[in-house]
């Protein structure tokens, strides 16, 4: 099981019949000196052993085994509870080949910055080499990367998240390819903190941070940055995306991909609770991902998609069995849960559970005091196999994906944007995902009520310029294509009083069923500047309780709003310079002019 770094010929049980693997583990080794090397199998001996021994140190703390089965706390450095986008690099040859959406780095300024940290920093450490693979592991669509970690929290989490250990080494071998990861918690310092991109090399470099999105290399590092990169030069796209599939009481199944950026409820969505009526009917919402998409072009033309996960990391307050009785559900045994507070009786605990107990203990093992801090981190996270989810789709384990037939995009817009609208073609679609965002609500983050578009909810994700990547998504409109239709939809709207005139959550059923009607050629719609609005009557309103004033709101066109809009989307647009392709800017201009036209 265990190897000392020295040996370079090592038997296969611990290394590799691949060459170029074991001569990459061997080079880590000698720069980060571990005491041990583990590879991993992903077996269930492996992961009790791990646990037991995270269990004697502390970095897990059991749960009520009553209520929590095999659930575990896990408390992360106070200086390390999320993302860091100022560290965030992508390090590619040429400057503008990363773009203005990304923190820029020469390759070779990059590796030196990094072996620098990277130098004997696992000395007393055990290194675990940890093979996994981001989707089924048939799919011609999956793809394979090896995260090297000194952190067992991030192999149990990767355990959980991707298909990790035996098969996909297996995988590995057979290919000859695969992402290279390397990851140490180094002293946790965030001084001493980087998250480093080489798409061009296939490799990821992050130190100093055990947190989910900084250290589970397999997520955002490689299934979006890096993949996005590899998916523009093999022509298939790598999308911050939750996949649902629709079934309508005939049983025929749509599936739908769709990107919010942050606090829209993404997980929520990918889990949605049909509201009474369209349950009794026979109406089944399927979840077959909450945060990421691949999607390729089959031989019919149409996008094929895979989740590249295998389990859900997600934001633990607000969930509840009123928001996401799925996700409740999921998370009742087999869990991780990080940075949330527990009770008296060693339950978790967090804002919004609304389970009627009360937390005892904060997120950093303080006596809970609301007067201090709230009992849970705002980011604390559970990690569980999506196996786990009553709704989750047994679609979602086919090698060949399941068939797209609507993109949606969307934001928190209190003004102006109805609650859906569907682009005319894929162009217009292409525009109103580049122009997407929302508008500032968290007095935490600087101003209330700015805009800050976050195009396809992409933004800290797309690991190549956004020019490049809005040119690669038109590329898709090509001869033989028969691509989803694209919408839009705003479950935020307010009113005069500040409220939010939609139901949302199960309510949402009903729009998603629109776009269904609109995919079959079944519904109506009104042609406006911005696109396609619900023509009246033909979204189904039954039960649901919406004053004048709502109506007119989600579902009217205000023109003069919109001008002042496109003015906004052009300069944005103007943002990403030359690069940003000429189409995507004749639509904007197009819709201005239609705008500006008729008053
Ligand atoms: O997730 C949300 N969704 C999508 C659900 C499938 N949220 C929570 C956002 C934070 C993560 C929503 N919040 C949604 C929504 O559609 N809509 C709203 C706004 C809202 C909040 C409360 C009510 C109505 C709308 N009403 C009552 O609480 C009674
Ligand atoms: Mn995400």
């Amino acid at each position: 099981m265990n190897a000392m770094p020295q040996d370079r010929s090592a038997p296969a049980a611990s290394g590799s019949a691949l060459p170029a693997l074991n001569d990459w583990v061997a080079e880590v080794a000698a720069l980060t000196r571990p005491d041990a090397i583990h590879w991993c199998d992903g077996s269930d001996a492996e992961s009790a052993a791990l646990i037991a021994k995270m269990q004697a140190d502390g970095t897990l703390l059991p749960l009520n085994g009553d209520t929590h089965p095999d659930s575990w706390l896990h408390r992360s450095h106070p200086d390390d509870v999320a993302r860091v986008e100022h560290l965030t690099f992508v390090c590619t040859s040429a400057r503008d080949d990363a773009g203005p959406n990304n923190h820029w780095m020469s390759p070779a300024d990059g590796h030196a910055r990094m072996d620098a940290l990277f130098e004997g920093c696992m000395h007393g450490r055990t290194m675990y080499v940890v093979p996994y693979c981001m989707g089924p592991i048939d799919s011609p669509l999956a793809r394979c990367g090896v995260e090297i970690t000194d952190s067992p929290y991030v192999v149990a989490n990767m355990r959980i998240m991707t298909r990790m250990g035996a098969p996909a080494l297996q995988r590995i071998e057979n290919e000859g390819r695969f992402v290279k990861g390397l990851h140490s918690i180094g002293q946790l310092d965030p001084d001493r903190r980087f998250i480093m991109h080489f798409p061009e090399e296939l490799t990821i470099k992050s130190f100093g941070s055990g947190y989910g999105g900084n250290a589970l290399l397999g997520k955002k590092c490689h299934a979006l940055r890096i993949a996005s990169h590899q998916a523009r030069s093999e022509g298939w796209l790598a999308e911050h995306m939750l996949i649902l599939g629709l079934e309508n009481p005939q049983g025929e199944t749509h599936y739908i991909a769709a990107a919010f950026p942050s606090a829209c409820g993404k997980t929520n969505l990918a889990m949605l609770i049909p509201p009474e009526g369209y349950r009794r009917d026979g109406w089944k919402v399927w979840t077959i991902g909450d945060d990421i998409c691949w999607m390729r072009p089959g031989a019919d033309g149409r996008l094929y998609a895979i989740n590249p996960e295998a389990g859900f990391f997600g934001v633990a307050p607000g969930t509840s069995a009123k928001s996401n009785p799925n996700a409740l559900a999921s998370i009742q045994s087999n869990t991780i849960f990080t940075n949330v507070g527990v009770t008296a009786d060693h339950q978790p605990w967090w804002e919004g559970i609304d389970n009627g107990q009360v937390p005892v203990t904060d997120w950093r093992g303080e006596p809970y005091d609301p007067a201090k801090r709230p009992a849970a981190h705002p980011n604390s996270r559970f990690t569980v196999s999506a196996k786990q989810c009553p709704s989750y789709s047994p679609k979602a384990e086919d090698a060949q994906g399941v068939p797209i037939s609507a993109i949606v995009f969307g934001g928190r817009r209190p003004s102006l944007v109805p609650l859906v609208f569907e682009a005319r073609d894929w162009t217009h679609g292409v525009l109103v995902g580049a122009a997407m965002g929302s508008e500032t609500t968290a007095a935490a983050t600087g101003a209330v009520g700015v805009m800050r578009r976050d195009p396809m909810a992409m933004k800290p994700f797309c690991g190549y310029n956004f020019a490049d990547y809005f040119n690669h998504w038109l590329s898709f409109d090509k001869a033989g294509a028969n691509l989803p239709k694209i919408f839009h939809v705003n479950w935020f709207r307010k009113g005069e009083d500040g409220k939010f005139l939609w139901p949302g959550f199960g309510d949402n059923l009903r729009v998603l069923e629109w776009m269904i009607k609109r995919v079959e050629g079944k519904a109506g719609a009104v042609e406006t500047p911005i696109g396609a609005l619900p023509k009246v009557d033909e979204i189904n309103l039954a039960g649901v309780a919406l004053s004048d004033e709502a109506r007119e709101r989600l579902f009217g066109f205000e023109r003069d709003g919109w001008r002042a809009e496109f003015e906004s989307i052009g300069s944005y647009l103007g943002e990403y310079g030359p690069r940003m392709p000429q189409a995507l800017k004749d639509e904007q201009r197009r819709i201005a002019g239609a705008l500006a036209a008729a008053s």
